[in-house]
């Protein structure tokens, strides 16, 4: 089937906030994902690139390299350097994400998990393969979103991928192992074979999928539930450079959880340090509540 476009329509009358409308929810909820056209304001965007340029020129001890060609071009993450960078600090407590993030996971409240960073340098060909996030995270829960929010104008061709409903599908699969990429010992995630299921073929067989990417300004955000399968982004055409600031929001039926097989990004020990043990609800000022229902 050939991907449905998303996008945000008129705000619906009585709903206060004129960024999200109950179309909007309705298709976070049935397809997982639903772009939102310029809700993040150019301000904001200028500020997060400032914040970006400071990361990149001092990465944090979670930076990662995952690719470098042979012409020097790159693929390189970051994560959870909110609490270094003022401007992502200043965007997650005073943005409206977090309000984004509440009204379309319905939920009371939403706390901030954190933020990942992605920038390739012009031309880089690399694709993240596809994966869920939330197998890999030291949460669970079905109430969760990311935010994939490009600095920088994105082609279609180069934005992320999204396999529209999977976050509804009920198999565990065995994700891909980042840490293969990376050689880097802290990312090894390996899922046993038992009660797992092999991860789909999903570039091999793209047309058994509906895969939902969308043309990409800066001002529009991507957001997805974290079970979603998702990926592909990259391949980018040459003098194309690629920026993304994600953040991620957990909504009310999140609990902390360490998993066995390991976690990426492993917050299991910072967890541990605040008092946070597996099955407590999330909190303390390293997953601050940023928006509540009732305060509205
Ligand atoms: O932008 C990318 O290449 C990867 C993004 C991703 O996996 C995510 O936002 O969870």
């Amino acid at each position: 089937m050939k991907p449905t476009p998303v996008t945000t329509g008129q705000s619906v009358a009585g709903e206060h906030n004129s960024l999200v409308t109950e179309q909007d929810i309705a298709t976070f909820a049935e397809a997982g994902v639903v772009c939102l056209r310029q809700v993040i304001s150019e301000e904001w965007i200028a500020e997060l690139r400032e914040g970006v340029a400071q990361n990149m020129a001092n990465p944090s001890p979670r930076a990662r390299l995952w690719d470098r060609d042979e012409q020097g071009r790159e693929s390189r993450y970051d994560s959870q350097v909110w609490q270094d960078i003022p401007a992502y600090r200043r965007f997650i407590f005073e943005s409206p994400m977090g309000e984004l993030a509440g009204r379309l996971l319905q939920a009371e409240a939403v706390n901030f998990f954190f933020d990942a960073i992605f920038t390739r340098t012009p031309g880089n060909q690399f694709r993240t393969p596809f994966h869920q996030d939330e197998p890999f995270w030291s949460v669970e829960g079905f109430n969760t979103c990311s935010s994939w929010m490009p600095l920088v104008p994105v082609e279609k061709c180069s934005a992320l991928e999204f396999v529209k409903g999977s976050h509804r599908w009920t198999e565990r699969f065995r994700q891909t192992n980042f840490g293969a990429m990376t050689g880097d010992a802290r990312d090894q995630v390996e899922m046993a074979e038992d009660g797992t299921v092999p991860f789909p073929d999903i570039e091999g067989n793209r047309d058994a999928f509906d895969i939902l990417s969308w043309d990409m300004e800066p001002g529009d955000v991507a957001i997805f539930n974290a079970r979603m399968i998702h990926g592909g982004s990259g391949n980018l055409a040459p003098g194309r450079d690629l920026q993304v600031f994600n953040t991620q929001w957990l909504g009310d039926d999140v609990r902390i959880n360490f998993r066995a097989e390991g976690m990426d990004p492993d917050h299991s020990q910072i967890m541990t340090e605040v008092g946070l043990a597996p099955g407590d609800p999330v909190g303390t000022d390293l997953y601050p509540k940023i928006w509540t229902r009732q305060s509205q």
